[in-house]
Order: structure tokens, then sequence, then C-alpha cells
């Protein structure tokens, strides 16, 4: 069974791999060179606010976060899972074959505690990408890791990583009931939790009220209030410090791996220059402040200008948290940071959007396929729909292999959905009315009250997920596939989390 699995695999990953990567002028002949590795889930554990957390990690077997890979490969890689919960791994913003995309129900089976699982993939792009657990809540227990992939091509340059996250005591599933039926369903409390169901009710006042419909209240930011936020599993009473030179120009890979927060990113002294979102260059934006969304990478450089600390921090939107981490040249003196800035944040705006700029766009090409997402929802039983259904009663979105498709998202909410789409790259056309030649994604925030046109090429067939990259709003309904015509659908009441 396991075998005959691993051959299928093989062979869709094989067939796909001709296609994608044999371009007319290349010799045949020439092997793509496969990179192993394995990697194992584990449980961590790391220090919050003075307490000791139990976390996830995802790591090589020497010890190394996440993966860092080369575009022109196979990526042949084992995941272990060395927990004692069901896991399945997502690479997420990759353009990979469905049968590896890494949903539970839709493309494999979980991986049980103890079991491992094969992917076999052709890396056909580079940048800032991320992988991240796709079962339950587990991402919000950090479960999640970084996917760089280098062009070979490209000249390396100092790099800072900033793996951005949000940290709560509660477990994910008492998160969201409480969420879904308020302050009188706190399931199976210990004694350290009636503490932080005391912190869950200051919710109610401090984010917006939860009894109140959603719809038509533009103040909602967030819908939970965590106990810190981290970049590379740490806060700013400890944060990753990078060893920086005078003179010289830092890459920063900033990744939005949490739950339920999207950041502004501040450079402080330093001035940047944007040059990728989702791991796809843009014609370079300027600025001190850059946002993201949940999902969402940018790849921002960096001058330092002479010796110094120069700290690089991420606000949480509609927060005071903040995290981060510091650049310092030797001997620097590293100043205290808190973990709270002395204003919360606002709303991330369509400004950075707007000024986006794909450097290499889609093709002129008319639209063959009009899909219509509308997103709403209901802060009072917090369910949330798209086209008015909840998962796993979706109406699937339906394309032909080799259209062009244009997707209108119409967010009837008044709070920001980040939409993530598997599989696909898409290049924004409008942004609440105003045309644009933006950017290419794989996560878009679609502004509260606002809507986003986009367009992408379905040349990957399989059944692709859709959903908010909210992991509570994931939870509560806001999830649907895009279906090839042709490929069967999954089974009915498949959770795909
Ligand atoms: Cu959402």
């Amino acid at each position: 069974m396991k075998r005959s699995l691993c051959l299928a695999l093989l062979l869709t990953s094989a067939s796909w791999f001709g296609m994608a990567l044999a371009a007319p002028n290349s010799t045949p002949a020439t092997p793509h060179p496969t990179e192993t590795t394995t990697l194992i889930v584990k449980p961590y554990t790391i220090e919050v606010n003075g307490k000791k957390a139990n976390v996830y990690r995802i790591e090589q077997p020497d010890g190394t976060w996440g993966y860092r890979g080369t575009e022109g490969r196979m990526f042949r890689v084992t995941v272990k899972n060395d927990t004692n919960v069901p896991t399945v791994l997502h690479w997420h913003g990759l353009i990979l074959p469905n049968s590896q995309d890494g949903v539970p129900g839709i493309t494999q089976p979980p991986i049980m505690p103890g079991q491992s699982y094969h992917y076999l993939f052709p890396l056909v792009q580079s940048g800032t990408y991320w992988m991240h657990s796709h079962y339950a809540g587990q991402i919000q227990q950090q479960m999640s890791a970084p996917l760089i992939i280098d062009d070979p091509k490209e000249a390396k340059t100092p790099e800072a990583l900033l793996f951005l996250s949000d940290f709560s005591f509660k477990t994910p599933e008492a998160i969201f009931t409480h969420l879904k039926h308020g302050n009188d369903a706190m399931p199976s409390m210990t004694m350290s939790d009636s503490k932080n169901a005391m912190s869950g009710m200051q919710m109610n006042a401090n984010s917006h009220s939860m009894a109140m419909p959603n719809n038509g209240n533009p103040g909602d930011l967030y819908d939970v209030d965590y106990d810190a936020l981290l970049t590379n599993y740490r806060t700013l009473d400890n944060p990753d410090i990078t060893q920086v030179k005078p003179g010289e120009t830092i890459r920063l890979r900033v990744i939005d791996g949490g739950s339920g927060t999207n950041f502004f990113v501040n450079l402080g002294t330093l001035s940047g220059k944007l040059i990728a979102i989702d791991g796809e260059a843009i014609r370079p934006i300027s600025g001190k402040q850059f946002t993201l969304s949940l999902g969402q990478r940018l790849d921002i450089l960096v001058t330092i200008p002479k010796n110094g600390a120069y700290p690089i921090i991420a606000q949480g939107e509609g927060t005071k948290l903040q995290t981060g981490i510091i650049l310092a040249t030797p001997g620097a003196h590293i100043p205290k940071l808190s973990q709270t800035a002395s204003v919360a944040a606002g709303a991330i705006s369509t400004a950075q959007e707007l000024a986006a700029h794909a450097v290499n766009p889609l093709v002129n090409k008319p639209i063959e396929n009009t899909l219509h997402v509308v997103l709403t929802g209901d802060m009072s039983t917090y369910t949330w729909e798209i086209n008015g259904k909840m998962w796993p009663a979706y109406v699937p979105l339906e394309v032909e292999h080799g259209q062009r498709v244009e997707i209108d998202f119409e967010n009837h909410n008044g709070m920001a959905h980040p939409m993530h789409l598997h599989g696909h790259v898409f290049q924004i056309i409008e942004i609440n009315g105003k045309k644009t030649d933006g950017a290419l994604h794989d996560t878009i925030l679609v502004p509260a009250h606002g809507d986003i046109k986009v367009i992408l090429d379905a040349n990957n067939p399989g059944n692709w997920l859709l959903h908010c990259h909210v992991l509570y709003h994931q939870m509560g309904g806001m999830m649907t596939l895009m279906n090839y015509i042709g490929i069967p659908l999954p089974p009915k009441g498949t959770q795909a989390m």
C-alpha cells in the first residue's frame, strides 16, 4: 500500500516535473539534481513572559529550523511526526503537484504519531516561502518553519530572518470555543487556564464586542488577545540579534506565520526597499514601514549606515503588542526593548498594494472564467462563509484546465480577510474599484467592506483550497475548493484541516 502510494507520487511528480521544467532550449539529457532531507516535527519548549511554553518545531536532523533549497531541483523530503498528535505539512506558496500539497483528507491522510510521509516535487520558484501544519489549530502552536528557495543565478547577500508569529498560553481549541460560545464555555480549564480565562474576558472589552454582529463594524482588526508576539520563537525580552557590518546591505526575509495577526514592519532609523512580496519580485518600493498579512512574506533590503544597533520591529495590527529582531554591528550597545508599543497600531491600508507592481506580470490574455468569492460572517455565532456556505458545506469554484481565470473577492465584513489560494500564483488587477497592474501573490488581504480582483492561469490541475488564513476564521468555515473540472471532488464532510 505504502509503496504503491510512493510510486504514484513519484510518477505524478515526474511527469509534472518534465512539463514544468523542460524549457524549449534545455538539454533533455541533463538530470535535475535532487535535494533529499528529513524534516522532524517535534515538541519544543520556549519561554514566554517568564513562563515555559510547550509548542512545536519543524527541523532537520542537524537541528536546522525549516529548509533552504535551490530553484530547479527536485525536493525529496521525509516528514517524520515525532509528536503525539496527527499532523500534515503544507508548503505555503509553492506551485507543486496537487498530490504534494499537504491538505488532510484532500491530498493525503494525516501523518499519525511516530509515522513518516514522503513528498517529492520540483522547486520551480525562488524566494521566501514557509511550511506549516494544515491540521487542526497546530499553526497557533508554532508548528511552522521558514522555507527559503535560492535562485542559483542570484548573488548571495547577507540576510536576517523575521519569522513572525503570535502566541497564547490557551489551546487553539479553547480559543475557538470561547470565540464561538463566549465566556460561559471555557472547556476543561486548569488552574493556570483560569487566569487566561480572565484575559479572555478582557477580549470582549478590549478588541471589540463579540456579541455584536461583525457586519457594519469597521473597528474589527483582530479577534484574539494573544499573550505575546514572537519573532523566530522569541519575545522582545530576549530577541534574536543578527550581526551586521557598517556599509553592508541586508536582505530581511519577513514571514507572517501567525494564527491571527497582521503586521506593520518598522525599520526604525533605517530606510528599506521592498523588493519581493510572497516570493515574487516587485519593482522596489522605498520606505520605513511596510505591512504584511497572515501567510504573506516580504523581502526588504536595508543598508547599515554605521556602527550601532538597529531594531526591526513588527507591531500587530490593532494592538500595542510588538516583536522583532536587532541588527547590530560588533560591540554595539544592545537596547532594552518593550513588548508593547505606546500606541496601538491602526488598520492596514491598501496603500502598499496599490504601490506594488510585479516585475514579471502575467501575460495579457482575455478572461475566460470569472469566479465570485463573497466573504461574509457573523461575530455573534462566530461563523464565517464563502458565498454563503461554511466548510465543509462548500460549493466548489470550478475552472477548466488552461483557462485565464479572474477571481473577484467581495468582503461584506467589517474585518479584513487574508485569503490564500493553494498551488497557484495570482496577480492583483483591481483594489476597491481602482485598476492596477499589481503584485503577484498567493495570499491577499481583502480589506474590510472592500473588494479585490485577481487573475491567474489555471494550469495546475487538482482540488486546491482557497481559505482565510486567520486560523479561527478557517476553523469557523471560511474555506472552499477551486476544482478543475474532471477531477473528482473529495468525499462530503472532509475536514481539510
Ligand atoms: Cu478571515
